[in-house]
């Protein structure tokens, strides 16, 4: 790490050493046990068991329930599958609705099915569907309501059950980002029809690349398990349509050894979440999202929102000084999946009934944590924004200058 920068001029991006020698990246995984893992690997390749509901892929799937306190997990190659599976389960076809403020798969899964997404604006408050809009969108094609925890932020449950169930529409939670957290006090996991988690790498719990769905249904669980393999329901018998959507014993072995380290991966994410918003207290314009503390939570996400008129400088500014510090922060989820392709193609008006998704992700900026990330980094890159945001207009006028090119 170089010296705190005093003057404009030692910005990396005006020719200054950059503050960190290696690139703090958001999304790095968070190993557990290396020796408990490579125990298990071990063990899966003396047993010649690699894949198709194996030994691991079963205890995972029994440390799942538990966990979540769900009748049913069914585990996944990945959480894009789990929520296609999840929707063909659910026979939903014309027009889901869904937010635009989460990652493309969320919308993907759909169209991928010739499902039209109808994208709904998001409550300010919770940044996650706004239950009124979404019953003003409700229409004679509807058949579904595929919600979104959004950075394990949880969507409002109750709102969203009561219109699902007085409109009979399926209803589906994309719970990606939001293993280990609680509404109500309640895990999530077990709301709606089904809820899907992702696994993938960059989330604080990984098994590689993964996803289960939880459910408690017991029809539908049944469902999802043969359609996860190919319709078999038997060694010769398949009884309806499916896909390769199962999990790989390496991965759940990640996953059982991740397991065993959660409240470390947890403890971390909130050490590194606490020192973001103690670091940034009182910058102008700059606010780190909070997340609900009479809950459980992950932490996984540390996301600033911030005001360019206050702040003097815009968000993009502010990613654009903090990269060449080699600080990759990352703009989740712009620009919406209404302005990305296809759905920008089909529907390019979209955007006009969803002022508060707009506004959003223009101004958000989700930074590094989790166990790859020391604490000196956290705090230096609290002081690198203090920085930035202290001097805005200057490095705002000489990036106008530059086009802001290094
Ligand atoms: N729904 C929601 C709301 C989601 O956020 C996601 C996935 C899904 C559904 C679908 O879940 P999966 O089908 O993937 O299980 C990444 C992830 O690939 C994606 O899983 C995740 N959301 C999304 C938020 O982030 P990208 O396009 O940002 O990935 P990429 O390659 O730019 O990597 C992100 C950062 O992580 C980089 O800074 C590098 C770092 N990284 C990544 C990997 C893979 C590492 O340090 N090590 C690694 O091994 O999508």
């Amino acid at each position: 790490m170089t010296a705190p920068k005093c003057t404009v001029g030692d910005l990396a991006l005006f020719g200054g050493a950059p503050t960190f020698g290696e690139i703090l990246h958001v999304g790095r995984p968070n190993l557990g046990d290396r020796a408990r893992l490579m125990t298990r690997i071990d063990d899966i390749l003396d047993r010649r068991w690699l894949t198709n509901d194996g030994r691991y892929v079963q205890e995972l799937e029994g440390e799942l329930q538990r966990r979540l306190g769900v009748k049913h997990c069914i585990a996944t190659c990945n959480a894009t599958i789990g929520l296609e599976l999840a929707v063909r389960a659910l026979e939903l076809r014309g027009e889901v609705i869904v937010p635009s403020l989460t990652f493309v798969a969320t919308a993907h899964v759909l169209q991928w099915q010739g499902i039209t997404p109808v994208f709904c604006d998001v409550s300010p408050h919770t940044l996650t569907l706004d239950p009124e809009r979404v019953e003003e969108l409700v229409s004679p094609r509807t058949t579904g309501i595929l919600a979104v925890h959004l950075w394990g932020r949880p969507a409002d449950v109750d709102a969203l059950v009561e219109i699902a169930e007085r409109r009979r529409l399926g209803l589906l939670f994309d719970a990606a980002h939001a293993f280990a957290c609680t509404t109500r006090r309640r895990m999530i996991g077990g709301f709606g029809d089904a809820e899907v988690f992702s696994f993938h790498a960059t989330k604080f719990f990984n098994t590689f690349e993964g996803g289960a769905i939880a459910t408690n249904d017991d029809g539908l669980a049944r469902t999802l398990r043969l359609m996860r393999n190919f319709g078999f329901s038997d060694y010769d018998s398949v009884v309806s349509l499916g896909t390769n959507a199962k999990m790989s014993e390496v991965a759940a072995a990640m996953g059982l050894t991740g397991l065993e380290s959660l409240d470390d991966f947890i403890a971390v994410n909130r050490r590194n979440y606490d020192a973001y918003r103690h670091g940034l207290e009182g910058v102008p314009g700059v606010e780190v999202l909070g997340y609900d503390e009479k809950e459980e939570n992950n932490y996984q996400y540390v996301v600033l929102e911030i005001d360019r008129e206050i702040a003097g400088i815009g968000r993009d500014d502010v990613m654009k000084v903090l990269w060449a510090e080699n600080v990759r922060a990352r703009r989740y989820f712009y620009p919406g999946c209404h302005r990305m392709e296809p759905y920008r193609s089909i529907r390019p008006g979209d955007g006009e009934r969803l002022p508060v998704t707009e506004r959003v992700l223009d101004r958000v900026l989700t930074l590094p944590t989790g166990t790859a990330l020391g604490y000196d980094e956290v705090l230096r890159t609290c002081e690198l924004i203090r920085f930035v945001v202290g001097h805005g207009s200057e490095i705002h006028r000489r990036l106008d200058r530059t086009g802001g090119a290094r």
